[in-house]
C-alpha cells in the first residue's frame, strides 16, 4: 500500500516540481525554447553547423544574439539542451541566441585557419558573388545572418558576442559588412598573437600556455575527429610534477615537438616563423583592416588578463583610429581572462577590487544596456567612449577615449644605481650600472607557487619572492607623499651590456603596499568584520600592476632582429599593455628587471639563433648590466594624470 501511495504521490506532484524547474537550466530551456541544429550553406558551399534555440512565444519577433566560436557548440543532439544561466538578461528579454562551429572546427566543415586572415576586397554576398573562393570569418558571419534573418523568428536586428577567440570571431563579424548585425561586443579578442596576445608577447613565446593548448586544441576539437568520432590520437606523457620542473627537463623546443612526432601544426608553423612576417601582418586584423566597421561596437577587457589583454587594447585603438564613425564603447575592468562573464565578485586571490568589479555589475551597468539599446530598441542609447577601472582606487573612471596619456605624454621615471627611482636623470653623483646573472638552468619562476599549469592569478601575484632574488634587480622610490595616478601607455628605455649576444628582459611595474596595511583598515572595516576579504598577509605587498617580456634581438626590428654586440651597451625600448591604476599616498613605485619568467615564457638561450629550432648547446650563461648612468640612463615611462 505504501509504495502505491508513494507512486501516486511521485505522479501526481512531479509535473509541479518540473514546472518549478530551475529557471534557465537545461531543464527548463527545454520547456521554453525550441532547439534547432542545422547546417548552414556558405557562398562557396561550404556548410557549418550551428545550434539555434528560439524561445517558444512566436508571437512577437526576437533579437538574435550570436556566438560563432571553435570551442564546440556543444551540447550536440536536437534533444540534448544546455543551461542559458550566462545568458539571462537576453533569456529575459526573449532573444534568439545562436551558436556556430566555425570552418573546420568540431561539427562544421571545412579546413581550419588559425586566426584566419581578413581578405579584402571580398564580394559581399552570394548574389554578388562570382570568385566564391574569396571567404574568410566576416563572409562565413555574413552568410550566416542572411541565413538566419530569412529563416528565424528574428526582428531583423542581430548581435554577436565572444571572449578570447570567440572575441576574435567577433572582431570578424563587427567587418562582415551585413546591415543587419547592429551590435558587436569582441571581449579579450585574440588580435596580435606577435606583440601582445597568447602567443607571443614582443616576439617571445609564451610557451607552457601555447604548449599545453594545442594538442587539445588540434585534436580534441579538429572537426575530423569529431565529425568522425575517431579520437585515435595518443597524448606524449611531458608532464609528471610541475610545469617549472617539467619544462625544464623537456629543454628545447625541438624536444617538445619531436615529442609530439612533429604533429602539431601550429606549433611547426611558430618555428617556420620566427619573426614578424608577412604571414603574422596578413593574421592581424588590426594592421589596417578595421576600417568600414558598420555595428556598434563594445570591446571588453581585462587589465589583468593573463591571455588577451593586449588584444582589447589594440583593438579598441585600432578602431578608434580606422573606423572613427563607428559607435564605440570600451570596457576595462579589473579582470582575469573572461571573468567579467564567469563569475567574478569583488575579490580575487589577495586582492580586493570591490562591489563594481563584480560580474553582475559588468551585465547591468555595461553589456546588457548595449545590446537592449541596439538590437531592442531599449533604453536610451549609452554615452559612447571608455570605461576603465582605477585597480588602485577600486572606481569606475568614464573619458570620451583612451589613453587618457599617450606614448608621447608619458613621465620617465629613473632607475637609480643606487636602487631608487628618480624623476631626475641620473647624474654624475649617483651614476652607475647594477649587474646580475642570467642563467638558463635556473630561470626565475613566474610565480613561487609550483602547479600543474600556469595561473591567473600571475598576474597579480605578491612579487616579494622575485625581489629576493639575485638575478632580479629591484629600484624603488620612498613612501609617496600624494596619489600617483597612471592612465594610459607606458614604455621601458633600458641601457644595457650583455655578455652574450641575446637575452631577454622582463619589466614588472609594481606596487608596494605600506607595513601596516591590512584590507580590513584599508576598507574601513571592524576588525571582527565578516566581510569578505583576501586573508594573505598583504604587509609589504609587492602588487604586479604590469608585467611584460621584450626578445633582446627584436629591439630593432621584429622583422629582423639583431645579435647583441658582447659587452656594448645597447638602448633596449619596448611597450607593456596600458594601465589604470592609482598608487595611493604612502605606497611605494618598485621596478624589477630580470631575464627569464619561466615557464610562462621560454627561456631565452642568450646565444643569437631562431630559438625554435636551436639544441641545448646554445644556452649559454649571460651576465646582464643595466646602465644609470648620464648619456646611459635607464627609465620607464609612466602615463602619470597630472
Ligand atoms: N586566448 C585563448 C587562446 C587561444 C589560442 C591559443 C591560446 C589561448 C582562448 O581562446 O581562450
Amino acid at each position: 500500500m505504501k509504495k502505491f501511495l508513494l507512486l501516486v504521490a511521485v505522479l501526481v506532484l512531479s509535473p509541479i516540481f518540473a514546472g518549478a524547474q530551475e529557471k534557465y537550466s537545461a531543464q527548463w530551456v527545454k520547456e521554453n525554447y525550441n532547439k534547432s541544429e542545422v547546417y548552414i550553406t556558405m557562398r562557396d558551399g561550404g556548410k557549418l553547423f550551428t545550434s539555434i534555440y528560439e524561445p517558444k512565444d512566436q508571437s512577437v519577433k526576437h533579437p538574435i544574439l550570436m556566438e560563432r566560436t571553435c570551442y564546440a557548440v556543444s551540447p550536440y543532439g536536437a534533444d540534448a539542451y544546455k543551461s542559458l544561466a550566462s545568458y539571462q538578461p537576453y533569456v529575459d528579454a526573449g532573444y534568439i541566441l545562436v551558436f556556430q562551429d566555425v570552418r573546420g572546427k568540431n561539427m562544421s566543415e571545412g579546413e581550419f585557419e588559425e586566426i584566419r586572415a581578413f581578405k579584402e576586397n571580398k564580394v559581399l554576398s552570394k548574389k554578388q558573388a562570382k570568385n566564391v573562393g574569396q571567404t574568410d570569418e566576416a563572409s562565413d558571419t555574413y552568410d550566416t545572418v542572411e541565413w538566419l534573418i530569412h529563416n528565424t523568428n528574428s526582428n531583423g536586428r542581430v548581435g554577436q558576442k565572444g571572449i578570447s577567440y570567440p572575441g576574435f570571431y567577433a572582431t570578424m563579424g563587427a567587418l562582415s559588412g551585413h546591415p543587419a548585425m547592429k551590435a558587436v561586443s569582441p571581449q579579450a579578442p585574440v588580435t596580435d598573437w606577435y606583440h601582445g596576445d597568447d602567443v607571443h608577447h614582443n616576439g617571445a613565446f609564451m610557451m607552457a600556455e601555447m604548449v599545453a593548448f594545442q594538442p587539445y586544441f588540434q585534436y580534441m576539437m579538429g572537426n575530423t575527429a569529431v565529425r568522425s568520432g575517431k579520437r585515435d590520437f595518443r597524448f606524449p606523457e611531458l608532464f609528471h610534477t610541475d610545469i617549472y620542473s617539467d619544462y625544464l627537463k623537456l629543454g628545447t623546443y625541438n624536444n617538445i615537438t619531436k615529442a609530439y612526432g612533429d604533429s602539431l601544426a601550429y606549433l611547426s608553423l611558430l618555428r617556420d616563423h620566427p619573426n614578424w612576417d608577412e604571414y603574422w601582418e596578413s593574421h592581424t586584423v588590426t594592421k589596417g583592416h578595421m576600417h568600414d566597421v558598420m555595428p556598434a561596437v563594445m570591446i571588453v577587457g581585462g587589465l589583468y588578463d593573463k591571455e588577451d589583454c593586449y588584444g582589447a587594447f589594440d583593438t579598441y585603438k585600432a578602431i578608434k583610429e580606422q573606423s572613427p564613425q563607428t559607435d564605440l564603447y570600451f570596457v576595462e575592468g579589473p579582470w582575469y581572462h573572461g571573468a567579467w562573464s564567469r563569475g567574478m565578485t569583488e575579490l580575487w586571490a589577495n586582492m580586493y577590487f570591490g562591489p563594481e568589479a563584480t560580474s553582475d555589475y559588468y551585465v547591468k551597468n555595461f553589456e546588457y544596456p548595449f545590446f537592449a539599446y541596439y538590437l531592442e530598441g531599449k533604453g536610451q542609447k549609452p554615452k559612447t567612449g571608455a570605461m576603465i577601472f582605477d585597480s588602485g582606487s577600486r572606481k569606475w573612471n568614464s573619458y570620451e577615449q583612451w589613453p587618457v596619456v599617450d606614448r608621447d605624454s608619458t613621465v620617465p621615471y629613473y632607475l637609480i644605481a643606487d636602487g631608487t627611482i628618480s624623476t631626475s636623470a641620473p647624474s654624475s653623483s649617483v651614476s652607475g650600472k647594477v649587474s646580475y646573472i642570467s642563467d638558463p638552468s635556473k630561470p626565475v619562476p613566474y610565480r613561487s607557487v609550483m602547479e600543474e599549469s600556469i595561473s591567473r592569478d600571475y598576474m597579480i601575484d605578491d612579487q616579494r619572492f622575485a625581489s629576493q632574488r639575485p638575478d632580479v634587480i629591484c629600484f624603488e622610490t620612498k613612501p609617496l607623499d600624494k596619489d600617483l595616478t597612471l592612465y594610459g601607455e607606458l614604455e621601458v628605455d633600458l641601457q644595457v651590456d650583455i655578455t652574450t649576444t641575446d637575452a631577454d628582459f622582463i619589466v614588472k611595474l609594481i606596487d608596494v603596499f605600506p607595513d601596516d596595511f591590512t584590507w580590513t583598515s584599508e576598507l574601513g572595516l571592524s576588525r571582527g568584520s565578516a566581510a569578505r576579504v583576501p586573508n594573505y598577509l598583504m604587509a609589504g605587498y609587492q602588487f604586479m600592476v604590469r608585467g611584460e617580456v621584450m626578445r633582446g634581438k627584436y629591439r630593432d626590428s621584429f622583422s629582423e632582429p639583431q645579435p647583441f654586440e658582447p659587452g656594448k651597451t645597447t638602448l633596449v625600448k619596448f611597450t607593456m599593455p596600458d594601465v589604470s591604476h592609482t598608487f595611493k599616498a604612502g605606497h611605494k613605485l618598485m621596478v624589477q628587471v630580470q631575464s627569464s619568467w619561466f615557464p610562462l615564457v621560454d627561456r631565452n638561450p642568450q646565444t643569437f639563433c631562431n630559438i625554435f629550432d636551436c639544441d641545448e648547446s646554445a644556452y649559454k650563461k649571460s651576465t646582464i648590466t643595466v646602465h644609470c648612468e648620464p648619456g646611459a640612463a635607464s627609465s620607464i615611462k609612466l602615463p602619470v594624470v597630472k
